[in-house]
């Protein structure tokens, strides 16, 4: 790392969450002068002037948001927190992008290779750093770290794309342009690719490098399932059953895994312990338990509509499905495309009258509530075998985060089956 290129230069930061807070620890740990500034009161209040080297920005600040013009005016260069940890990394790192399933991928790799899950993992990139945490830096980047960045892993992973975040891109391309952003400073490595992923967002996709690919139901040059193994370019790397994570979906992400870590040379005994210790993220296809006579389970980490139908399709049985929240900008037809009617849907929150008119147009019927303890409540009174949350859509319309959405739907729960009535208020 250049301890002297932050030494003694201001920088402003903008956003005082994770980010920015982590941002500000490693400036001053590296000389560096570091001036925190975030909305007031959900208004921006333009920071002093100042020469600044540098503003470094949240990712969950929009493009839209009145600091870029502000940083234009006075000729501020601009760059994302993740971007700019990774320009004073001097490490090897791999990077994982997607629109499902990074944060599992992303751990299965750090698992892997010994290295630390970061950036939208929960751990932000710069946090890393100051940590000095075990490298190499397994990096978890959204579509929003990746927004016009640039950056330049050994390997790089897309897990699968659809349209997603179109609230903060805009447009389906600059989401997807995002997205493809993993190798946009990569000379050399490996692109690892898996199959989901649409020829519309492939065109963004300009690289020199190797491209490895994954497949459940085929041989391909990378990773693939053949007989009840794990294979890496016709070479055995362990049994499938090795993996206890639930869901065909986990199955296309160890396959990613596995494919970055034998990119990054990584041994087959290391994959095989990664693999057998491997536990599901939290809020991610959560047993919660059993309560009022039903399976419940938090998938609150479910915040579009491919996720969901992911986790609807791990459950057997009848489900009640909770969803609903903040939309993304996205429609929700295909919440209902070819959904199985063993399924019965109760829409909550903001997004819930954009996902009856949704159900109507596919000849289905939801019941609609206002908040999750309502939804809680009317779901312990159906005759589902299992209650799945999974909302397919952002948790900010009532919680503060995913986390807190899951953390009150087991709270909720838990107190039902205490009181042993369905009364949640
Ligand atoms: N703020 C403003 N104005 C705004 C928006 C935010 O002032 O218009 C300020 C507020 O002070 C607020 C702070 O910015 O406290 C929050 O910053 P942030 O939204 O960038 O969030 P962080 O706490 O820094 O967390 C971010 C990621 N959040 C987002 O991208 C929204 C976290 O991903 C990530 O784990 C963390 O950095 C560490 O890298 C979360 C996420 O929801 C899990 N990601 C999205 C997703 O996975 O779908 C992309």
């Amino acid at each position: 790392m250049d301890n002297k290129s932050l030494c003694g230069k201001r920088y402003l930061i903008y956003g005082a969450g994770a980010s920015g807070k982590a941002c500000k620890r490693f400036i001053k740990k590296m000389g560096g002068k570091a001036y925190l500034f975030s909305d007031d009161d959900g208004r921006f209040c333009p920071p002093p002037d100042r020469e600044y080297a540098l503003a470094v920005i949240s990712p969950g600040i929009r493009p839209s948001h009145p600091i870029y013009e502000y940083c234009a005016r006075r000729a501020i260069k601009t760059v994302g927190e993740a971007e700019f940890g990774l320009n004073h990394y001097d490490g090897e790192y791999i990077a994982v992008t997607g629109t499902n399933g990074k944060t599992t991928t992303t751990g299965l790799i750090a698992g892997m290779t010994g290295g630390t899950a970061c950036g939208n993992f929960g751990y932000p990139i710069t946090a890393a750093l100051c940590d000095n945490a075990p490298r190499p830096l397994v990096c978890e980047l959204s579509s929003f770290q990746l927004r016009g960045a640039t950056v330049s892993p050994s390997v790089a992973v897309i897990t699968n794309i659809t349209a997603d975040h179109l609230d903060y891109h805009g447009s389906e391309d600059d989401y997807y342009k995002s997205k493809c952003n993993i190798v946009s400073g990569m000379k050399s490595g490996y692109l690892v690719l898996g199959e989901n992923i649409p020829p519309r967002a492939l065109k963004f996709l300009k690289t020199d490098v190797g491209i490895v690919r994954c497949s459940v139901d085929k041989i391909v040059d990378g990773a693939y399932l053949d007989g009840g193994y794990f294979w890496f370019c016709g070479s055995r790397v362990c049994p499938r059953d090795y993996l206890h994570l639930q869901g065909s979906h986990n199955v296309e992400n160890a396959l990613l895994a596995i494919a970055a870590a034998k990119c990054a040379g990584v041994s087959n005994t290391a994959i095989l312990d990664a693999l057998l210790k491997a536990k599901p993220a939290a809020h991610r296809i959560a047993d919660i338990g059993v309560f009022c006579g039903k399976r419940w389970i938090d998938d609150s980490k479910s915040t579009n509509v491919s996720s969901c139908r992911a986790a609807v399709d791990t459950v057997g049985g009848s489900v009640c499905l909770i969803v609903g929240g903040r939309g993304k900008g996205f429609e929700f037809d295909g919440l209902f495309d070819g959904l199985d009617e063993r399924v019965e849907v109760i829409a909550m929150g903001e997004s819930a009258l954009e996902i009856r008119d949704a159900a109507i147009r596919a000849g289905r019927v939801v019941t609609v509530v206002g908040t999750l303890g309502e939804a809680v409540a009317v779901a312990a009174e159906t005759k589902s075998d299992t209650v799945l949350l999974s909302p397919a859509c952002a948790s900010f319309d009532e919680f503060t985060d995913y986390a807190d959405r899951g953390n009150k739907f087991r709270a909720y729960v838990e107190r039902m089956g205490k009181i042993g009535k369905a009364r949640i208020k």
